[in-house]
């Protein structure tokens, strides 16, 4: 068999999850919170860096209460939810996920629990997270949060927040997650609707009966989102891999990798270092050729915008997706169960699709040990298909290529595989 399905999707499917990584394999993940209005910079020093973090100790080593006053400065009134939506629709991806709370504690929607969020403790007051999840639900996407549980920089009692509440009395984990974090939870799990995902982030120590409630509390709020294995203590419906990782070999099961569109997570003034729309796909391809989802990150700035050059690459992108579907929706692993010197291979029913980043200047494409019979096979440009010839060399078959690439991006070519 060379590819085929495994009992952890078969499940997940089987209860109504894990529709849009089996069809989707692509979507965006955006983190975007009040650091984004610091940009990298605090007191008139950039800090490289990812931004989310310029609060922590090693980086700005920001006071709490200082970092709490920036709220009243974060107005990003350019956020356009619709325009953010329709970006990721227009890119091929199939839902969004985006931090409703990162470490440093402030919550990018109406929380009645905790005063330090965006709706009470900035001049925006808009609830950005209602408008993106009605614009996500408006064109067919999937929606769901990101939700810092276990650190909270700013939360007396979070992991890495202060020792003591405003009055000066000793507070632990526990208050943190009975006043905040599981409050909290409970309101991005009721107040949107019903969301496909819940994604929590760095569980490090945090003690197993709190993973255990919290995974519960989803659980029954949201009975068909998608928790991811970050929640810590090996609970979650699908395995999130390191940050930025593209696995080199396959790996079974439901799992998502997340990447990101320059070298931070949020906004940050000076990275302009943007994957292009060849990399953005080579890389999810590459997800998709070893099994898993591509979750891929942008980071709006201070007015709520994601950079130009970071929407111009991502539609590129798409425009690429819309001509060759075949390659990333429902499509499966690669049966070589790793990356080939010239790109990289996904599959549907009997058909190979081989994307090739790097056309072979000798005009021929190897395909290492290929026993199967071959029905046909055809380079695919848009509505246009050539049939190709190819041969046998030793135990290898190898396709005759013309000499120039017919997709100046990325071309694909379907080995059409004969059933018996
Ligand atoms: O610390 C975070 C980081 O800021 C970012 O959110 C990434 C995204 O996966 N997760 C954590 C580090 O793994």
């Amino acid at each position: 068999k060379m590819w085929g399905d495994d009992q952890v999707k078969v499940d997940a499917l089987k209860n109504g999850k894990g529709k849009l990584f089996d069809e989707g394999n692509f979507g965006m993940f955006i983190h975007w919170g009040l650091y984004s209005h610091l940009a990298g910079k605090w007191d008139n020093k950039t800090y490289y860096g990812i931004g989310e973090w310029i609060m922590h100790p090693r980086v700005a080593n920001i006071p709490p209460n200082e970092y709490m006053e920036v709220a009243k400065e974060f107005n990003p009134v350019n956020f356009d939810a619709k325009k953010i939506a329709k970006l990721a629709k227009d890119a091929g991806m199939k839902y969004i996920i985006i931090t409703s709370k990162h470490h440093d504690g402030f919550a990018m929607f109406k929380s009645k629990v905790n005063a330090f969020n965006i709706v009470d403790a900035t001049p925006f007051a808009r609830d950005p997270m209602k408008e993106l999840s009605a614009a996500c639900h408006e064109l067919g996407l999937g929606f769901g949060f990101y939700y810092s549980h276990n650190q909270d920089w700013t939360a007396p009692g979070g992991n890495g927040g202060p020792e003591t509440n405003k009055k000066g009395k000793k507070v632990n984990f526990k208050d943190y997650f009975y006043k905040k974090c599981k409050p909290q939870v409970k309101e991005i799990c009721t107040n949107y609707g019903q969301i496909d995902f819940v994604w929590f982030d760095t569980p490090g120590d945090m003690p197993k009966e709190y993973v255990l409630e919290l995974a519960d509390m989803v659980r029954d709020l949201q009975p068909k989102a998608m928790m991811c294995s970050r929640v810590g203590h090996g609970m979650g419906d699908y395995a999130s891999k390191g940050d930025m990782e593209v696995p080199t070999q396959n790996i079974p099961g439901l799992w998502e990798t997340c990447d990101t569109n320059n070298d931070s997570w949020s906004y940050a003034w000076y990275d302009n270092n943007f994957k292009s729309p060849k990399e953005i796909l080579s890389r999810l391809i590459e997800t998709i050729g070893r099994g898993g989802t591509y979750l891929f990150n942008v980071g709006p700035n201070p007015k709520g915008e994601i950079p130009k050059v970071g929407v111009n690459f991502l539609e590129e992108a798409g425009a690429w997706i819309k001509k060759y579907p075949q390659v990333v929706y429902a499509a499966g692993p690669s049966p070589w169960g790793y990356k080939l010197p010239w790109g990289d291979v996904t599959t549907k029913d009997n058909s190979l699709f081989l994307s090739v980043f790097d056309w072979p200047k000798d005009k021929k494409l190897y395909l290492p040990g290929l026993e199967n019979k071959i029905q046909s096979v055809v380079i695919l440009n848009g509505n246009k298909s050539n049939e190709i010839t190819y041969s046998k060399e030793k135990d290898w078959i190898v396709l005759d290529l013309p000499i120039a690439a017919p997709d100046n991006l990325i071309s694909v070519i379907e080995v059409k595989l004969k059933t018996e």
